[in-house]
């Protein structure tokens, strides 16, 4: 806690502090809600630079990006706004490369685990859609590619094959049927996992600024109406896909159930959650997308859920270095159901790309 207020002390907040603790259900930073008694609420974050090494060059992405929506948009709530140290600067990187960064806490707003209804759902993909609409003229080049491969699924499997050979933790025997599961898609008529790397490969969809962990909780809503506000978590702001940023949203969102639920009987995605989402999504940037690009979201979707359930495999293989956990067995947890996501899209896949097209 002292180094906190130590923290905290560095930072030209209004007011003057009186609490501060741990905030929201991020699986990567350490976030908290700063209150002062002007009264004026803040979010404080440790980024987590084990996850993001290139703290410069992260927070370089992220104000370049945020100038950029806040030249077009003056409204306070509608962009993230970094609150500068005392002596002017950004954040705060001292020399064992533990980077402080504060926001001004977005007004009167909410953010979800659960679409409470598919208004919710809808809004978040407008918020999603205008913020890829807003930053259609942002040269992605200008962007530092924060996580070499993010979102290269064929990447990921190289990964989980390392993790396998690996098995540091002895825990393979305990998921055989699961590793099974995921290495059964690597490969496929239809391109496998590396469907949407060949498109770019042949310059049929491009590299664009996108956010690339469109997760519900990454966006606020307003409070009273739940109208879209705003896109926060832009650690992963980089050179991305259309079909990813969209993919990543319903593998999440579109799901019947939590994440990490254990009553894999209740996981599923939910077509009419995925139209809401597709409908606001579409309805603030499909213009700025090409042929290609529309008609690949359904495999975004799908190749979101396979490779982030690939990536929770892995992090369990591992010994549960990279997501935060609450229990022994969040991360294996969390790859079942991305497996059930996965399984049902396969099932759903005429009627997702049908619902696009009717869109
Ligand atoms: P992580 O990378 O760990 O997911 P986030 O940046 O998403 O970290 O922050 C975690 C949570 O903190 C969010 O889900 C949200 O509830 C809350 N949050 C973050 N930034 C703000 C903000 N500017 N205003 C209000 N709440 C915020
Ligand atoms: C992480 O930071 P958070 O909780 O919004 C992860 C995403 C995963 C997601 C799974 C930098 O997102 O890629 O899809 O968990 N972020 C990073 O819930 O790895
Ligand atoms: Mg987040």
């Amino acid at each position: 806690m002292r180094d906190i207020i130590g923290v905290i002390e560095q930072f030209a907040t209004e007011g003057l502090p009186i609490s501060c603790g741990r905030f929201g259900s991020g699986h990567i930073n350490e976030t908290y809600l700063l209150v002062t008694n002007r009264p004026h609420l803040y979010i404080l974050q440790k980024v987590n630079t084990r996850v993001f090494p290139d703290a410069r060059g992260l927070m370089n992405n992220i104000i370049r990006v945020t100038r950029h929506i806040a030249e077009k948009d003056a409204d306070p709530r509608r962009v993230l706004s970094l609150i500068p140290t005392r002596s002017g600067e950004p954040y705060i990187l001292n020399e064992n490369n533990e980077l402080w960064r504060l926001y001004d806490y977005i007004t009167d707003s909410v953010c979800l685990n659960r679409a409470e209804t598919l208004s919710d759902f809808r809004s978040s993909g407008i918020a999603f859609g205008m913020f890829q609409r807003q930053l259609a003229d942002f040269n992605a080049a200008d962007l530092v590619e924060i996580i070499a491969g993010f979102h290269d699924t064929p990447k990921r499997y190289e990964a989980l094959r390392r993790a396998i050979e690996e098995d540091k933790m002895n825990r393979l025997r305990d998921v055989r049927a699961e590793v099974e599961f995921y290495l059964s898609r690597e490969k496929g008529e239809d391109g496998g996992a590396s469907i949407l790397p060949d498109l770019l490969r042949n310059n049929e969809i491009k590299l664009r600024a996108a956010h690339n962990d469109t997760k519900l909780n990454n966006v606020m809503l307003e409070q009273s109406t739940h109208a879209p506000l705003c896109v926060i978590d832009l650690d992963t702001v980089m050179p991305g896909l259309a079909a990813t940023d969209f993919g990543d949203a319903i593998r999440f969102g579109a799901s019947t159930a939590a994440e990490d639920e254990k009553d894999l009987s209740k996981v599923g995605v939910s077509l009419e959650l995925y139209k809401a989402y597709a409908e606001g999504f579409l309805s603030m940037c499909k213009e700025n997308l090409n042929q290609t690009e529309l008609d690949t979201l359904p495999d975004g979707a799908r190749m979101m859920t396979l490779e982030c359930g690939i990536r929770f495999l892995t992090d369990y293989l591992e010994g549960d270095v990279y997501f935060h956990i609450a229990r022994p067995e969040h991360n294996l947890d969390r790859a079942r159901t991305q497996m059930v996501l996965v399984s049902d899209m396969e099932r759903k896949d005429r009627e997702m790309r049908a619902i696009l097209r009717n869109i």
